[in-house]
């Protein structure tokens, strides 16, 4: 239950804001269970799903894993409409039995591009540096991954649950407020040659999180491997597959 308030926030928070409207889940995503290990050791692990949209954004999915206490993941994120420069939400909220690991960012189309980080990475600097304060660098993550993260990218591991129920569940709010904000003051893109390179960034984040979702092993284990490659490119990631569906029409 640790994410739960997370969660519940999140879509408060958005509900009050923005006039979001329900996104399908396709069917047999909407909820998931499973057993896992044996006796006294048995655990059922529940994954639920929830997706909402707007006008400018496309996709705002969470998905809640629950599954005892060292076992506990909520991944939060917001996928624009492909006419806006705004950044990605993203939030990788997880636990496991070594302890909790917090990803919490606004991850941008165009990481080294000066005028974008004034745009968008410069206003939340402040907020970045606030909450870095009571969350220590988390050390070593994927090289490869680095290229999506912003500056004020929050990455930590943390052993004490009392710090992600207090510093992190502010740090997720004052994030979501800034990123709402950006949404708020956020302007249709209509020049075809700046939609073509923020629909190639999408792509190209897209890929990379489906290909290395590093929740593919866990959930192979409790639901197999059809199930979790139909989650993952049909819901958690499923933009191309959008993109084929607009086509077709
Ligand atoms: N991560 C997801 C989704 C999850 C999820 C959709 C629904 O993208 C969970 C579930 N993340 C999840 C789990 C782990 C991590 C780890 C279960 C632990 C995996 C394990 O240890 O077995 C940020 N998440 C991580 C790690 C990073 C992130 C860096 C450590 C991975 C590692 O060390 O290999 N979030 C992750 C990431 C991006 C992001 C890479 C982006 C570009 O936004």
């Amino acid at each position: 239950m640790l994410y739960q308030p997370f969660l519940d926030h999140a879509i408060a928070y958005m509900r009050s804001r923005l006039p979001i409207s329900a996104y399908p889940i396709p069917p047999g995503f909407e909820s998931k269970s499973a057993e896992t290990g044996k006796g006294k050791n048995l655990e059922t692990v529940l994954t639920t799903s929830y997706a909402f949209q707007t006008p400018k954004l496309r996709q705002i999915r969470a998905a809640h894993v629950q599954g005892g206490k060292s076992l506990q993941v909520l991944n939060f994120v917001i996928f624009p409409h492909l006419n806006y420069d705004l950044p990605f939400f993203g939030a990788d909220l997880v636990t496991l039995p070594g302890g909790h690991l917090i990803a919490l960012d606004m991850q941008p189309l165009f990481r080294d591009n000066a005028k974008y980080q004034e745009k968008y990475t410069q206003p939340i600097l402040p907020i970045f540096e606030q909450h870095k304060e009571n969350l220590p660098w988390g050390g070593d993550f994927p090289a490869e991954a680095q290229q999506f993260f912003s500056p004020a990218f929050l990455w930590t591991r943390l052993q004490d649950t009392n710090v992600v129920e207090t510093s992190v569940f502010a740090a997720f709010k004052d994030y979501l407020q800034a990123y709402v904000d950006f949404v708020d003051q956020a302007e249709p893109i209509n020049d075809p040659d700046r939609l073509a390179e923020i629909e190639r960034s999408h792509l190209r984040y897209l890929h990379y999180r489906a290909e290395k979702d590093p929740a593919r092993g866990m959930f192979k284990r409790f639901y197999g491997e059809e199930w979790t490659e139909e989650y993952i490119h049909g819901f958690l990631f499923d933009l191309e597959r959008q993109m084929v569906l607009a086509a077709g029409q």
